[in-house]
């Protein structure tokens, strides 16, 4: 297909609280969605860079950039997913900007073809068990009055963000107080290798696993640390591309694999990690970045591959948002509907997402 013309939007949409992690608190999502313009589709993408370079080194404003510079005047003439992924190779890096705009080809890809994003990617479910991600709180009472909150919703799993001074303790009160519950927790980086010692009194809660507790390059570092802890290490920021958990499974940094389409270049590398991953007998579960129901719906998707035996940050919508930019995605009995329609299944409603518009721009290719 051609693409005759491409949008970008920056959103800016308020979260219900602030959420806080090793890295930050956000309180509203700062985010640049892509549509795509073709004679038989339109297309969306979202792009998960967050405003500022510190979950990685991309962020929105530099994404868009790169969007507009030097990816979308790759992909004049015909394109489809495969291909624009291939002419997209020829920028180096700029993984988030090149899966937002890939998104947006293949949404409109698959509508055009009345396929749905699931069936695209080789989904084996209807509906997908929701985890839910909890932020670092300001007392253990807020925390677990929050988590008591959700697991009434019936979330499947609690995901703890952790840092050094707020770790041990919550933990062990979260498991005080609500037993043998599906646990883990999230570090974003925070520690050094020289914690292990600190970080092995997390074995003692028999957690899930522990979501990359050391810097994104330290691949020896998590493979000496899960030499010194039994809690399965689960690496996210590290995990850049299918090669990338192919590496780490082989070095012994990872026995659980956090999958992320935005951080690895889009849904296609998101599928070849999967892959990877489930040849080597490693599980993974579908990685959340407070997205939209845009993003929202490519990822519940991706997650009801069979490699996703553990339930993800595929929260509902008003886990992070009052009012989405699609239909809200909901939980039902602690599960999530995989969208049946062509493409994401979901549109924007446009009348709203005028409203939380805050910059626009149209794009000739
Ligand atoms: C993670 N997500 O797994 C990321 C961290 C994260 C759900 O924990 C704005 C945009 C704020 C993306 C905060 C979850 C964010 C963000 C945290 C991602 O590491
Ligand atoms: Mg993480």
């Amino acid at each position: 297909m051609k693409i005759s013309r491409v949008e970008l939007r920056r959103i800016a949409l308020p979260l219900v609280t602030p959420f806080r992690t090793s890295f930050g608190t956000s309180l509203a999502r700062d985010a640049v969605l892509v549509r795509v313009v073709t004679p038989e589709a339109e297309g969306w993408g979202e792009c998960v860079a967050m405003p500022e370079p510190s979950y990685s080194s991309e962020y929105a404003s530099g994404a868009a950039e790169v969007i507009g510079r030097f990816l979308l005047p790759l992909l004049s003439g015909e394109v489809d997913a495969h291909t624009a992924e291939q002419r997209m190779a020829r920028v180096r890096g700029h993984r988030m900007a090149k899966a937002a705009l890939g998104m947006a080809v293949l949404d409109a890809q698959l509508r055009a073809a009345g396929m749905s994003f699931g069936s695209y990617l080789g989904a084996t479910r209807d509906r997908v068990p929701a985890g839910v991600s909890v932020g670092i709180m300001t007392s253990i009472a807020e925390l677990l009055d929050t988590v008591d909150g959700y697991l009434a919703q019936g979330y499947q799993r609690i995901k703890l963000k952790i840092e050094p001074g707020w770790d041990i303790q919550p933990v062990a009160r979260v498991r005080e107080r609500f037993g043998d519950i599906p646990l883990q927790v999230d570090a974003n980086a925070a520690y050094e290798l020289a914690d292990a010692r600190h970080l092995a009194q997390l074995d003692a809660f028999g957690l899930l696993l522990v979501e990359q507790p050391l810097p994104e390059e330290d691949l020896r570092g998590h493979a000496a640390l899960a030499q010194r802890m039994t809690t399965p290490i689960c690496l996210d920021e590290s995990i850049v591309s299918a090669r990338a958990a192919a590496d780490a499974i082989a070095l012994g940094a990872t026995s659980v694999v956090n999958v992320k389409p935005g951080r690895v270049g889009g849904y296609l590398e998101a599928r070849r990690v999967h892959d990877v991953c489930q040849a080597h007998g490693v599980p993974v579960w579908a990685g959340g970045m407070l997205e939209t129901g845009i993003g929202r719906a490519a990822n519940i998707a991706l997650a009801a591959l069979p490699g996703f035996t553990l339930p993800g940050d595929t929260s509902a919508s008003d886990r992070y948002y009052e009012r989405d930019v699609t239909q809200p995605f909901e939980l039902d009995e602690g599960h999530v509907t995989v969208p049946a329609g062509p493409g994401l299944g979901v549109t924007p409603d446009m009348d709203f997402l005028d409203e939380i518009t805050t910059a626009r721009e149209w794009l000739e290719v």
